[in-house]
């Protein structure tokens, strides 16, 4: 048998009556949520996109999406899937992608948000940090893999350490009989409903716990801050499980409105620009190496994207002069979002002035977010000035799952890890960033995970990863090795290591110094993230 999920740290019982008084919480359900646009929008389009079982472009009215999302249910309970199992959702773009979130939504148990891009090392830590009761796959995952092996070695991993292997669920298959699907599951509005990943900054994968309450807030107000209505089409050009994609207003938040997904295979110029023309997109949200690849191309461009009204740019830093290219060169508006699946959400408002929209990463979602920018200290520092970003409110979490409060200050603040600036009007720039973390175009990699993983190879006596100033990603990956006496092992060696340790490919360093000693300025650091602090310097003044 499964084991329970076990307790999640909660809002405090005042936070939760405050949230509740205000109507930011409320009993929506998301069982209820795809049934209650299905009823009110039937015919209208909710889903466009490749299909996995017909290898066809496939178009899904609301109803017809909420008749597939029954079928998963069905299935998904006869395999013997039950409320508050964990599951791993891992899914490229494609219409069942919609049909499995919310079939496995329906059936009350807890989707897990992997990516297409993750691999037995990421699969088998979700599967025993979450207990996952099944794993949803299919499709080829990036560079051709198959998904299906990597899950026979998940399989063989987590019975080495005595743990089950969950059930293989390929979502290309045939569906059960809608007819047969049983009713939504009874969960709470203020159960948590899911699991989302954290960018992540230590050894071990953190997942976060969000409620239908929370999430559907910020939901909820993403939709209406971004304008998203029935006529709004969106085209999903990052990995849908990232919490932007999903909820900033992204898939939710569409179809939230009565709008329509589509759901772009790859992010490339061609596939995206064709996309637009064809499916007449008024809306996309893309990371800042995504939209410096489309600025050049549109202006070659012989597809109309004139259809195209918000382009939103988030999950790294974009640099002031691109975000300025967006209107001459896309024809659109730009808003940038500033987020984290950890709950607060930024946005520059459509209407802003555009000294504000260039510069700024925007403002939180709610007059509830309180924000702190704080010194190494945690005091508070005068206002204006760089400081780290402390958070709290109706949809940030207080705790990790199974983790307990760490990560959070004593009264509940998330410590984002992010150095901002905060002007008068509340807009917030970010300036920089205090986590051992990696930011490559989007992608966050925790240093530690990458440097545990180089050390299980037998010839190194120590490594770190740190941050590579690149123009196109903004960072990429670079890890300095000690090598445990000559001859030491090549790049490509540790590359093949790392390989066979089965990480996601992004995680791989670009870049491998193969040093004897940390460089003269970087020794006698006295804690890693010293060390790495004075490896990414000394990478910065090199570049
Ligand atoms: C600088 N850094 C940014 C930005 C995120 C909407 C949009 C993005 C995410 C996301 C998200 C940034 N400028 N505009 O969940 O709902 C970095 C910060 C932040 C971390 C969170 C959403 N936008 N970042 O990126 O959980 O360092 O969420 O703390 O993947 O990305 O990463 P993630």
């Amino acid at each position: 048998p499964r084991t329970d999920p076990a307790p999640v740290t909660g809002w405090p019982a005042e936070f939760a009556a405050r949230y509740r008084a205000l109507r930011y919480w409320r009993d929506e359900t998301f069982g209820a949520f795809l049934a209650t646009r299905a009823d009110r929008h039937a015919t209208r389009t909710a889903v466009v996109g490749p299909s996995l079982h017909t290898g066809r472009w496939t178009r899904l009215t609301y109803a017809e999406l909420d008749r597939a999302a029954g079928a998963v249910h069905a299935r998904l309970r006869a395999a013997g899937v039950r409320p508050r199992d964990r599951v791993l959702l891992q899914l490229p773009n494609c219409v069942e992608y919609a049909t499995y979130l919310f079939g496995v939504l329906r059936s009350g148990a807890w989707p897990v948000f992997t990516l297409p891009g993750h691999r037995e090392a990421e699969l088998t830590d979700f599967c025993r940090i979450a207990d996952a009761a099944a794993h949803i796959l299919g499709g080829p995952g990036p560079r051709g893999a198959d998904p299906r092996a990597t899950a026979q070695r998940v399989a063989g991993r987590l019975r080495a350490t005595g743990h089950v292997p969950p059930l293989v669920v390929d979502a290309g298959a045939a569906l059960p009989e809608p007819a047969t699907a049983p009713p939504p599951a009874e969960t709470g509005a203020e159960e948590v409903a899911f699991l989302q990943l954290s960018g992540g900054t230590t050894g071990t994968p953190k997942l976060i716990p969000r409620t239908p309450a929370d999430y559907l807030y910020s939901v909820r107000e993403s939709a209406r801050i971004c304008g998203v209505g029935p006529e709004t089409v969106m085209l999903v050009t990052l990995p849908a499980a990232h919490n932007f994609p999903m909820s900033s207003p992204g898939i939710l938040g569409v179809l939230h409105a009565g709008g329509t997904v589509v759901m772009a295979p790859d992010p490339s110029p061609p596939t995206a620009f064709g996309l637009i023309e064809s499916e007449r997109v008024t809306m996309t949200s893309v990371v800042p190496p995504v939209l410096q690849a489309w600025l050049p191309a549109a202006r070659r461009t012989g597809h109309d994207l004139g259809s195209l009204d918000v382009v939103q740019v988030g999950g790294a830093r974009l640099a002031d002069a691109v975000a300025a290219r967006v209107g001459p060169d896309l024809g659109a508006r730009l808003q940038q979002v500033f987020g984290m699946a950890e709950g607060l959400v930024n946005y520059t408002r459509l209407d802003e002035p555009d000294d504000l929209v260039t510069g700024t990463q925007g403002r939180p979602i709610s007059p509830d977010d309180e924000i702190r920018v704080v010194d190494g200290d945690g005091r508070d520092v005068p206002p204006g000035t760089e400081g780290l970003l402390l958070t709290r409110g109706p949809y940030t979490i207080r705790g990790y799952y199974r983790a307990g409060a760490a990560g959070f200050t004593p009264d509940g603040f998330y410590r984002t890890g992010d150095l901002v600036r905060r002007l008068p009007s509340g807009h917030l720039v970010v300036t920089g960033r205090a986590k051992d973390q990696i930011n490559r175009g989007g992608e966050k990699i925790a240093a530690e995970e990458v440097e545990g993983h180089l050390l299980a190879h037998p010839r190194l006596r120590d490594a770190a990863v740190v941050a590579m100033p690149d123009r196109f990603l903004g960072e990429r990956v670079c890890a300095f090795v000690i090598p445990d006496g000559p001859p030491a092992p090549s790049a490509a060696e540790l590359r093949r290591h790392l390989d066979e340790r089965g990480i996601a490919g992004y995680k791989v360093p670009d870049r491998f110094e193969i040093v004897a000693e940390f460089p003269v300025s970087a020794v006698g650091k006295t804690s890693r993230r010293d060390l790495r602090r004075a490896l990414t310097d000394l990478l910065r003044a090199n570049t």
